[in-house]
């Protein structure tokens, strides 16, 4: 009756993983998945990862609901948790364990590989930047949304928007510790031009080489580390001319290195995964 169940962390964003690899549909429905994340009522989590059969020639492929029970397309720290489980799986089953392998998601194929020193760097794939691809309606001339205004509460923040496969509105500020996040983040989490919702970055540019960033995550609110978000404010801020391609991104829960390459276009993100427990839950 007990369902068996890791929890990892990436920076302190926090996931339960599911070994869902004997079928192709989740074990959990999202209203089992927004009672575990409940941090009293449940284990605690920011979302759900089901590690699922392969499919459209990837090894894997994952799934993810967030705390609220919505499902996004891609998760960054996520993956890299779910990498380590592969690896964590393999171990305990004595299995041979992959260095890398190709994990479908909703947002196309992403590949996470194993470093010696434990880190995980993962590609990202390709940042897209047309409106209806991130999707909002904050439509300009050229069709990509970069330091627009987009007026929240009475107020003027010149946004940029990218997409990692989910989608993010960026602002750069003079000092991420005096962002009112819990006030301002649902406002854009929910204002009318992001009719899929956004993630919500906030971005101190330190150096050219380190940004500090502040999430309000879609479906998970305030979050310690979000991998995409990172990897979108990098790609936001080389468009506005703001950073180098190579970049540390400081988060309240820790250090992720992005790289956004010149010779493929995709994104590389770096950091870690970390097991923190695991153990049977019992599930309604
Ligand atoms: O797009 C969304 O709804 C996000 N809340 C998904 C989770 C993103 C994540 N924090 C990340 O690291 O990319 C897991």
């Amino acid at each position: 009756m007990g369902l068996p169940f890791s929890k990892y962390h990436g920076l302190g964003n926090d996931f339960i993983l599911l070994d869902n690899r004997h079928q192709s549909s989740p074990v959990l429905t999202p209203a089992q998945a927004i009672d575990l994340c409940d941090r009293n009522f449940g284990i605690g989590a920011d979302g759900v990862i089901f590690a699922l059969p392969g499919s459209q020639g990837a090894d894997y492929t994952m799934r993810i609901f967030n705390s609220d029970g919505s499902e996004p397309e891609m998760c960054g720290n996520g993956i890299r948790c779910m990498a380590k489980y592969l690896e964590d799986l393999a171990m305990t089953a004595n299995s041979p364990v992959p260095q890398s392998f190709t994990i479908h998601t909703l947002a196309g194929p992403i590949v996470p590989t194993l470093q010696p020193n434990g880190q995980i760097t993962v590609d990202m794939g390709e940042p897209h930047l047309l409106a209806k691809e991130i999707p909002t309606t904050l439509t300009v001339d050229n069709n990509q949304v970069i330091d627009q205004v987009l007026t929240v509460a009475d107020q003027g923040y010149q946004v940029t928007c990218v997409s990692m496969g989910n989608p993010h509105c960026i602002t750069f500020v003079d000092d991420a510790d005096s962002v009112p996040l819990t006030q301002i983040g649902p406002l854009f989490e929910h204002h009318t031009v992001f009719p899929e919702r956004t993630n919500t970055e906030f971005i101190q540019v330190v150096r050219p080489d380190y940004l500090k960033m502040l999430v309000w995550e879609r479906g998970a609110g305030a979050t310690l580390a979000c991998g995409t978000g990172a990897c979108a404010s990098v790609v936001a801020a080389v468009l506005n001319g703001k950073s180098d391609r190579k970049a540390t991104v400081e988060l309240p829960g820790g250090l992720l290195q992005i790289e956004w390459s010149v010779v493929d276009n995709h994104i590389y993100m770096t950091g870690p995964a970390v097991l923190v427990f695991s153990g049977e839950v019992c599930v309604s």
